[in-house]
């Protein structure tokens, strides 16, 4: 596919090694990295040129999808990768004595985001690309991304993620598409030859500059671009400055610059602040401008702008677009409300990602009023239309139009705008569209049916098969041969080998070339030696309750009791295997942590036990880290409560991997029982509807901390001291309250622990399992959801 000569991509990275000021004789790795990604970075930017000239030509329509988040971790690999030029880099760094594998350790992950959400929105980007879709992703240009997780004495602290010095070589400044956006001040209303106008007085600018990260598809000419928008003060108050005031005009650039200093680390939980509120709008409003701003160069009109976009809300966050384009086409364009509101309604589409009460997003009507007055008369009109809309039908039931309104009881509710006003509104895993359906907006599904859709998750699925497991990798190419490169849905060719012998073995030889790569990476980056001859069962994911890091350690503890008082016993040797971040004022989240890292203590002085069980908390847990843990890993821990957890994307990277999934029914993992078959998982707990009914009946902790002998002797254990700390906290939530019905399921969740050791002794019936799931991961390629919302959702060619 590419038609670069190695000639000419050593004299390109020699050029860049010159412009550091450094040459090939003297230059560090990290002179070496910043030049061949330069040098990648140049190749991607000449190809989006071509790229987008093509999709201008034909008048494709473009998709733009918006997200605070982009969690899109290294570059260099990936795209070296997509663009077929490995080997030829591997062979001009020989030349240089320089290891290209060094080099891709020079990079910092871009952090710019939390989780689930963030790492989708990265994935689909190479998807987009791949599938040759006219895509922009808009985001913010944080200054750190998410903290950089220490865990000093057990505690998690935080330390700032300074990711510039080494990704800024990925960003390509564009000033000349620089916007401003306008922040406070007041509205002027007057009329005018029967006309109504209003005028936007006395607010504060902030300059929005665009810095464009490209990402290539894999053996496609498309390569998306992520657009990412830094906050600078428009010019420097001369003014002030000059009368002596000096704090005014540098508090004025500063209030500017901390819109883009940094990303909130909350994940599934709200807090209101004034300065996300500001975060949000500059999103939107540099990006809407954006948007609107190439549609009439290429058009001269905004009439065909739903024909010609779609943007896409990923989660709330983004909401403010909606509001955003009305305000260009009232105020800027001339239209009238009725024609506004047509375009805008077939321009908007919003995926939800979560059903946690605490991440609704609602923002105090005053705050509101004040940092966007404009915004907030259009938004108080769309919610009056509604609420008239809702009397007509309604009239009777005030308690069910008080629940949908856009504006009530002092908040403005960004859940309601979004659903009101999309096109299509989808969930991401079968069972979350249906929850939402049922439950979560399910007075906006009884009025419109139809806007509700699902598009189950998908992961960009080359980052973590073919980039970062060579040895599976090479194991498939050998049997299917290599469509799967291309093509995921290919892997169930793999079905055919599911119970060959021999394949079992080099299984098991991959496997455990990969869990020996983990582990020299653990010895070497944090200090931790692993046995890899141990089965290595993973959790990893963020911190919290409802994912149900404490259930996982609840049985450890009871398996470590155990032992104590059998230390000759049978046991599978395992080595459990822990990563997260909890956000930084998460209470709970922060003594899970500190629990588990002391179980690992605990259990690594018993010089008996820890030969056949150990814990192992890994700190920083990022992207690039779950590119070395996702090939490592033989046991896949999906343990949320039944109808808490959207869908999961990681269980989707384990499968790929061949881990066997032990997980409840939530999410995506009912689609993975689904396509493996119910022999080729661990399925334990309750289902969402015995949750519900659980919860209905009334649900009790303590009596399962009475009844149960297991059960009691943990968590009494924790309370009494684990390597001298006490954990009360956990103690009593479990006991008296348990959100998450950890208790409910303990039970359950022993039994499927048993259950998988009892599978993983028997190698023939283990590595049949870990066949089946690599050979049925296929559908979970981001390649197939892009698919699924460009036919199902954006109506693209
Ligand atoms: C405003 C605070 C906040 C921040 C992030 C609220 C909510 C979020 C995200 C929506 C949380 C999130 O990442 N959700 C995850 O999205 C993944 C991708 O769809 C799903 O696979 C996960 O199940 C879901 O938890």
């Amino acid at each position: 596919m590419n038609t670069y000569s190695t000639d000419y991509l050593k004299n390109q990275i020699e050029e860049n090694i010159a412009m550091l000021h450094e040459t090939t004789d003297t230059a560090s790795n990290q002179t070496f990295y910043k030049a061949a990604a330069k040098t990648v970075n140049d190749i991607l930017i000449e190809r989006s040129k071509h790229f987008q000239a093509q999709a201008a030509s034909k008048g494709v329509k473009q998709v733009n999808y918006l997200s605070m988040e982009f969690l899109m971790g290294r570059s260099l690999k990936n795209s070296l990768y997509n663009l077929g030029l490995v080997d030829q880099f591997e062979k001009i760094m020989k030349d240089y004595d320089v290891n290209l594998t060094d080099l891709y350790e020079c990079e910092p992950d871009a952090g710019l985001g939390n989780g689930g959400l963030g790492r989708l929105a990265a994935c689909y980007l190479d998807g987009f690309a791949t599938q040759g879709y006219n895509a922009y992703g808009y985001s913010i240009l944080y200054e750190f991304g998410i903290f950089q997780q220490k865990i000093v004495d057990g505690w998690q602290t935080e330390l700032p993620d300074n990711w510039l010095p080494g990704g800024r070589v990925w960003l390509h400044a564009k000033p000349e598409l620089a916007v401003d956006v306008h922040f406070g001040g007041y509205i002027d209303e007057f009329w005018d030859n029967g006309y109504h106008f209003t005028s936007h007085k006395n607010y504060t600018t902030v300059k929005a500059v665009p810095y464009d990260m490209y990402v290539s598809g894999y053996n496609s000419p498309a390569v998306a671009i992520l657009r990412l928008w830094k906050a600078e003060s428009p010019a420097f108050d001369m003014e002030s400055f000059n009368r002596g005031d000096y704090t005014h005009a540098l508090s004025q650039s500063m209030t500017a610059e901390a819109i883009s200093k940094v990303l909130y680390p909350n994940d599934n939980h709200t807090q209101g602040k004034m300065l996300r509120l500001r975060q949000q709008y500059f999103l939107c409003a540099a990006s809407v401008a954006d948007i609107t701003n190439r549609h009439m160069r290429e058009y001269g009109t905004l009439d065909n702008f739903a024909e010609k976009n779609t943007i896409h809300i990923n989660d709330t966050h983004p909401t403010l677009a909606i509001p955003e384009l009305m305000r260009i086409l009232l105020d800027e364009c001339g239209y009238g409300w009725d024609h506004a509101w047509k375009i805008v309604t077939k321009t908007f589409n919003y995926t939800n990602h979560t059903v946690m009460k605490e991440a609704l997003e609602v923002w105090n009507e005053d705050i509101f009023k004040e940092i966007l007055p404009r915004i907030y008369q259009i938004v108080a009109e769309i919610n009056r239309r509604f609420v008239e809309e809702m009397n007509q039908q309604f009239a009777w039931d005030t308690m069910r139009i008080e629940r949908m309104a856009i504006v009530s009881n002092h908040q403005v509710r960004m859940a309601n705008l979004c659903v009101y006003t999309s096109n299509k509104v989808n969930g991401v895993s079968k069972l979350h569209s249906e929850i939402i359906k049922q439950n979560v907006f399910h007075e906006f599904y009884d009025l419109y049916p139809a806007k509700f859709t699902n598009v189950t998750n998908g992961i960009a699925y080359r980052r973590w098969l073919l980039q970062s497991n060579p040895w599976l990798t090479n194991l498939l190419k050998s049997t299917i041969g290599d469509g799967f490169l291309q093509d995921a849905s290919q892997l169930k060719k793999f079905e055919k080998y599911a119970t060959d012998k021999k394949v079992h073995k080099q299984l098991a030889e991959a496997k455990l070339s990969a869990k020996k790569a983990l582990a020299s990476y653990m010895k070497k980056t944090q200090g931790i030696e692993m046995n890899v001859n141990s089965m290595f069962d993973v959790q990893v994911k963020r911190m919290h309750e409802y994912k149900r890091q404490h259930l996982n350690a609840l049985n450890i503890i009871t398996d470590y009791l155990y032992l104590k008082e059998n230390p000759n016993a049978d046991f599978v040797p395992k080595t459990y295997i822990f990563g997260a971040k909890a956000a930084p004022g998460y209470y709970m989240a922060k003594q899970i942590i500190k629990l588990l890292c002391c179980l690992a203590e605990e259990i690594k002085k018993d010089p008996v036990i820890s030969k056949k069980l150990s814990v192992v908390y890994l700190e920083n847990y990022s992207v690039t880290l779950s590119e070395y843990i996702m090939p490592a890993s033989e046991v896949s821990e999906q343990i949320s409560l039944a109808g808490t957890e959207a869908s999961g994307t990681g269980n989707m990277k384990f499968m790929l991997n061949g881990a066997v999934t032990l997980g409840t029914m939530d999410g995506a993992n009912v689609e993975i029982c689904e396509r493996v078959g119910n022999d080729n998982i661990v399925i334990f707990g309750m289902d969402a509807e015995q949750v519900e009914t659980t919860k209905e009946m009334g649900y009790a902790p303590i009596e399962y901390y009475n009844n149960n002998p297991d059960i009691k002797r943990a968590i009494d254990f924790i309370e009494s001291g684990v390597a001298g700390s006490t954990f009360p906290d956990i103690a009593n939530s479990l006991k008296w309250n348990d959100p998450y019905m950890v208790l409910a399921d303990f039970d359950s969740y022993r039994k499927a622990q048993a259950k998988i050791s009892e599978l993983y002794q028997k190698p023939d019936v283990w590595y049949t399992m870990a066949a089946m799931n690599i050979a049925n991961a296929g559908y979970f390629s981001a390649d197939r959801s892009v698919k699924d919302y460009a036919t199902g959702i954006w109506e693209l060619e």
